[in-house]
């Protein structure tokens, strides 16, 4: 049997200490799927894949980073674990840390967690405390709190996550056989970007993979990377991304201005129109997923960036069953009918 989670495949790449104990819901290994319909909406003549990290364990690339943070809290016995969360690190965090029997606490921002990433938190048993304010209000919360008391931090601002994240960078080369051209990905509190970074540029020194380009994608109404300062009340439909002050705002500049990418920002509509666009590909994510290839296709359709012959990688990060409140609130009930065959036939063959 295969018993491969991200920290036996790639250990030996990660700078992890000594006492780490392995946790592990064997996560990783995610599909690199080819979208070449897609890649012809945006006029063609290259190649685009979706790195479905959706198909986690807990359904976000969270889990990446998440192994290698809890492992490394268990090996040093910690009792508790806390994270401040706009729902995918919650869950995650709530996951792990009861696969290895810690208490968990995640803090979350007041009704503006999607349905998905709620209920995982108390499924998994962690305590989940709704903060009167923004991510970002509780990520403060967070740090003050794990300064006076004994509870392992377990958001990216942990060096250990980003360790764990960086393994999708590797899968990525491994999968093309090098790295992509472009590498476009939603940013919100810019972890995953940071850690892509490294990835690729540990891969390519030690196996000559090439580097890629990074487009970091932000919503319009939370993108202060872009604007160059902090957003105070940061509003998006993807609330995965609803984050006005990065923790790893600097590694997310820096991924972007070494790799000669950028990091713009996209508005609500867009998307939305991806993430539907994308289900029509039956590839069903979140709305945050859907904001690097929405960022790709406004930059192509702009001349900003030209594609062709290119190998580009979209990040999808989260499943869509985190937040199907964003699908069934704008559906029209479907029809109901009495279990009779002529009634059936006037409606679906008519
Ligand atoms: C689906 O869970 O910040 O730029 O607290 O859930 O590394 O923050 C989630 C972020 C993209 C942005 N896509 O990644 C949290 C949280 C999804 C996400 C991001 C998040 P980062």
């Amino acid at each position: 049997m295969n018993y491969s989670g991200v920290l036996s495949r790639y250990g030996n790449l990660l700078d992890l200490p000594e006492h780490t104990t392995p946790i592990t819901l064997l996560e990783g290994d995610t599909p690199l799927i080819p979208v070449p319909r897609l890649a012809e909406d945006f006029g063609g003549g290259f190649e685009l894949f979706v790195k479905y990290e959706g198909l986690n364990p807990t359904g976000s690339f969270k889990d990446r980073g998440m192994t290698a943070a809890i492992s490394e809290a268990v090996g040093r016995q910690v009792k508790a674990v806390i994270c401040a969360s706009t729902g995918n690190t919650a869950a995650s965090a709530a996951a792990y840390a009861a696969r290895s029997g810690l208490r968990s606490i995640v803090l979350i921002p007041q009704g503006k967690v999607a349905t998905g990433k709620l209920a995982g938190a108390v499924a998994y048993g962690a305590q989940v405390v709704q903060i009167q304010g923004s991510f970002d209000d509780a990520l403060s919360l967070v740090v003050e709190i794990t300064q006076k008391h004994p509870l392992a931090l377990v958001n990216s601002l942990n060096p250990y996550r980003l360790e764990g994240q960086k393994t999708a960078a590797f899968e990525i080369c491994d999968t093309l056989g090098s790295a992509p051209d472009w590498l476009c990905l939603p940013v919100g509190n810019a972890g995953n970007i940071t850690a892509y970074w490294m990835g690729f540029q540990q891969y390519n020194t030690i196996k000559k993979t090439g580097l890629p380009r990074v487009l970091g994608v932000q919503a319009r109404g939370a993108a202060p990377l872009v604007l160059g300062h902090p957003v105070e009340n940061p509003e998006t439909i993807a609330t995965a991304i609803r984050i006005g002050k990065p923790a790893r705002g600097e590694g997310a500049l820096q991924a972007a201005e070494q790799s000669g990418g950028r990091i713009i920002a996209v508005s609500d509509e867009e998307i939305l129109s991806m993430q539907r666009r994308l289900a029509g590909e039956g590839i069903w994510v979140e709305p945050a997923s859907a904001a690097g290839l929405a960022g790709l296709q406004t930059e192509i359709q702009a001349g900003k960036l030209d594609p062709k012959k290119n190998r580009i990688v979209a990040v999808c990060t989260g499943h869509g069953l985190k937040d199907p409140d964003i699908i069934t609130r704008q559906m029209a009930t479907p029809t109901i009918l009495p279990p009779k065959i002529e009634m059936l036939e006037e409606v679906i063959l008519n």
